[in-house]
């Protein structure tokens, strides 16, 4: 039998999502927006697309959540974006209300859905969708660190004109300003990234990257950054359904690892059809220890806002 994934939020990120995971044939879609007619017309659009590039999977779109009954995995996206000079932190209570909705509904119709979360802000989204929907925490993962880790890999590989398969970088933390690029941790063909470039480099890219969704916003002047983080949901939903065990960063549940409780936060996990099978635990130095710390401060702040 055909695997569902319903997508809610048809928006730039939530129709990205669904083109990318139709390219990849594995699962049928359901896009729900609020915007009348606007989930129905790219459904259509993307169905329409499915003839040329010879992917038999059906696209649906609407406006009520009973569409999406059944669901192997939902996708949230549904909330705002950011705007020039806004942080993620700024849409804390305007998507709290709109994710709540969303993740309450998707489990009323699907019961045993795992759900991927990318409503910013994002780490806090994640909590409150566990919560309200009163999930394990296996079953709810946000979407952040793979992206995160791209924008870092594409900087390096424009740095060293080196392909992108070739690096591979590790970025850890809450997704915002404060996350934290794992220098030590990344390399490239396995030499170790800090010996690949002059240190004042590789700082300016742990920069470039700590900002990258900003650089994007700032120059979209509307909405925020889609392609990546659309391709990020569509390894994610791959990863579970073709129960990989595969090993990303992303917003898991903490309960002692990393010396963290009760907040979700930007770490190695282990995805597989369970959702996230394991938390993976880097051995950290003081250093990196420190700036973790110090992101999760951010979150817990967003967590107690929301009383969490
Ligand atoms: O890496 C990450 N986690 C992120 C997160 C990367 C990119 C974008 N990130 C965040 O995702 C962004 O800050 C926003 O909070 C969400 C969605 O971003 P997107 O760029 O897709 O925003 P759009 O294009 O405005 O789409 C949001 C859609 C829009 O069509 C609304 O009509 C719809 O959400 N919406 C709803 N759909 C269903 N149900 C409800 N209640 C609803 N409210 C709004």
């Amino acid at each position: 039998m055909k695997n569902k994934i319903s997508i809610i939020g048809a928006g730039m990120t939530g129709s990205t999502s669904a083109h990318w995971i139709a390219e990849r044939e594995i699962a049928d879609l359901v896009l729900i927006d609020v915007v009348e007619g606007m989930p129905q017309g790219k459904a259509l659009d993307l169905l329409e697309a499915m003839p040329v590039i010879g992917k038999d999977v059906k696209v649906v779109g609407s406006n009520d959540f009973d569409a999406t009954a059944g669901s192997d995995i939902v996708v949230i996206t549904a909330g705002l974006p950011r705007k020039p000079g806004m942080s993620r932190d700024d849409l804390l209570f305007a998507n709290a209300e709109i994710v709540k909705k969303a993740a309450e509904e998707s489990i009323r119709y699907s019961p045993d859905a795992i759900l991927i979360v990318l409503t910013n802000p994002l780490d806090a989204m994640a909590q409150l969708a566990m919560k309200v929907a009163n999930l394990p925490a296996h079953r709810v993962v946000g979407q952040a660190g793979i992206l995160d880790s791209a924008r870092m890999r594409a900087f390096v590989a424009l740095e060293l004109g080196v392909s992108v398969e070739n690096i591979h970088c590790y970025v850890l933390g809450g997704h915002g300003d404060e996350m934290v690029p794992l220098t030590r941790a990344s390399n490239v063909a396995g030499i170790p990234l800090e010996d690949t470039m002059p240190s004042d480099r590789l700082a300016a890219i742990v920069d470039r990257t700590r900002k990258g969704g900003g650089e994007i916003v700032n120059l979209l002047k509307t909405g925020s950054a889609y392609y990546a983080p659309a391709v990020a949901i569509a390894q994610m939903a791959e990863a579970i359904l073709k129960d990989k065990h595969l090993i990303v960063p992303a917003s898991a549940y903490l309960q002692g690892e990393y010396g963290l409780q009760n907040i979700f936060f930007g770490v190695p996990v282990q995805l597989g059809s369970t959702g996230v099978e394991k938390v993976i635990e880097y051995k950290l130095n003081d250093v990196e220890m420190a700036a973790l710390q110090k992101s999760a401060a951010g979150v817990d702040e967003n967590i107690a806002k929301l009383n969490l």
